[in-house]
């Protein structure tokens, strides 16, 4: 009897306690993070993209010191495209911040004297009238110094709030700052900084020089670039973030926008965990997140298989001709039992591409002519890399049973016109290259005469060809012949 007694009394006890569980936890949530105290300073540390700062760890609260100045630089958007971005510390997006709940912030940002514009920070993990920015508002040449207490766990976005806005962020001023839990975020093996940003500029994408932001477009929502890490192949090739078999990777996935909604996808990977949102719940076992404009996810999985795994935002267009196409590359032992299949370099690789204005913005450069076959053949390679790349490779090798070698190809070095007319009018049917038969369909290439010249050019004068010069008169006359 007093046996029974006893184990009704333990389950009652448990019960209890399991049906307080919940409400514990939640009590936990709601603890009262304004009253945290600070244990001493120290300077935080900064790092671009794709680096992040150190782990918090288990470290106290404390006055959090942070550096930052806004340089209006120029940078490369892509491949012979460049473009005057605005910047939180010299990176597209701008430094990250890493910082616990209770931390005291003391944020020093610094307009440097060779800027143009003013400019200020917005804060989405402020707690306070316009997320900091109303305090930081400077001129260049000047610093301001503001302070605020980070009171919410999280990953946030900052930005840059001085009007026109949405020119501000459109040229890149933007970041994450991450507010790491008491006792940090679990640990893993690997952690990186990605963030997408919609680009306008007055030409088209791919169309080379030093390109004008465009007012109409982004007012439009037509981008003319979506990218992550500010330009097109900031991770992709050597620019790839890695890891080992086994690890496993913690993204920080920001979207500074400033239009685009962002179907953050990894190809070939399921995120095991995503803090939706970049808050406190967790999802399991996700395909695509959708990250907001002036939102984050962080997102977990554990790599079983080595390979190429693929960001992209999912809005596919986006990632295959317009830049938003990153690359992990993940190195270690196959695993049948994982996955059988083939590892083939070339498989989902960039394809390329098509009102109020800043003070002397000017026009687009008009595109310029080639006068000597040296230029032909520089301003071909450029057209090579943006036009003809994605299926022929990188050095004109082609791949085995889809797409024809350029490199010491006999049937381009037999027939300069049969070439022309393949660029200008496409291919389809049997073809046998070096001895190989390919049966495949080549698309017609719509870029102007001079392009068809620049670029056969190129290939001609690369890769043991035999050094034909393609002019564009030669181009118009194949192209008149066929109408
Ligand atoms: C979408 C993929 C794709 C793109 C982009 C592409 N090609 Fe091709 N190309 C092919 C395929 C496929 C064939 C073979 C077609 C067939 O089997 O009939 C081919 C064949 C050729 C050939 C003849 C075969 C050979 O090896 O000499 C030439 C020349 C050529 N392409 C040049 C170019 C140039 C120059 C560009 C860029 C301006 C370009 N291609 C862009 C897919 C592509
Ligand atoms: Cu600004």
């Amino acid at each position: 009897m007093k046996q029974t007694n006893l184990i009704l009394l333990i389950s009652i006890a448990l019960f209890t306690f399991a049906c307080n569980n919940p409400s514990e936890k939640k009590a936990k949530k709601n603890v009262d993070t304004t009253s945290i105290p600070v244990d001493g300073e120290m300077e935080a540390e900064l790092t671009s993209p794709p680096l992040v700062p150190k782990p918090i760890g288990d470290r106290a609260a404390k006055k959090l010191i942070v550096h930052m100045e806004i340089l209006e630089q120029e940078g490369e958007m892509a491949n012979g495209v460049s473009y005057v971005y605005w910047t939180f510390g010299g990176s597209v997006p701008g430094s990250f911040i890493r910082t616990r709940v209770g931390d005291e912030v003391e944020f020093h940002l610094k307009n440097h004297p060779d800027n143009k514009l003013p400019h200020n920070i917005d804060l989405h993990a402020v707690t306070g009238p316009g997320g900091g920015a109303e305090s930081s508002f400077i001129a260049p040449g000047h610093e301001k110094v503001f302070s605020f207490k980070v009171l919410n766990p999280g990953l946030y976005v900052y930005h840059c709030a001085t009007a026109p806005v949405g020119m501000h962020i459109a040229n890149g001023m933007y970041g994450l700052i991450l507010v790491e839990p008491e006792g940090g975020l679990p640990a893993v093996d690997k952690e990186y900084y990605v963030m997408q940003g919609d680009f306008y500029t007055k030409g088209k994408n791919g169309q080379p020089g030093l390109q004008p932001f465009d007012m109409q477009k982004a007012v439009d929502e037509h981008a003319d670039y979506v990218v992550f890490n500010g330009k097109v192949g900031a991770l992709t090739g050597d620019n790839a973030i890695t890891a080992n078999v086994g690890e496993t990777v913690r993204l920080f996935v920001g979207n500074g926008g400033p239009n685009l909604v962002s179907s953050f996808h990894v190809i070939g990977e399921i995120f095991d965990k995503v803090y939706a949102e970049g808050g406190t719940t967790i999802n399991e076992n996700i395909q695509t997140t959708l990250v907001p404009a002036g939102g984050a996810a962080i997102v977990e999985f554990k790599v079983e298989v080595p390979g190429t795994f693929i960001l992209v935002d999912h809005s596919i267009f986006r990632a295959f001709n317009k830049g938003a196409l990153g690359m992990l590359k993940v190195k270690g032992e196959k695993n049948k039992k994982i996955y059988s299949g083939e590892l083939m370099e070339g498989i989902y690789k960039p394809e390329g591409g098509g009102i109020q204005e800043m003070p002397n913005a000017g026009e687009a450069p008009t595109a310029k002519i080639a006068t000597t076959v040296a230029e032909r053949i520089e301003m071909g390679k450029q057209v090579y890399s943006q036009t003809c790349v994605a299926c022929h490779q990188a050095n004109g090798e082609g791949l085995p049973n889809a797409f024809p070698p350029l490199a010491k190809a006999d049937f381009l070095n037999a027939d300069v016109n049969r070439a022309i007319d393949i660029v200008l009018n496409g291919l389809t049917g049997e073809i046998t290259v070096n001895g190989n038969k390919y049966n495949s369909v080549m698309t017609a290439q719509n870029i102007t005469d001079e392009e068809v010249a620049n670029v056969l050019t190129y290939i001609y004068n690369n890769w043991g060809n035999n050094k034909t010069e393609v002019t564009p008169s030669m181009v118009k006359a194949v192209r008149n012949k066929k109408k």
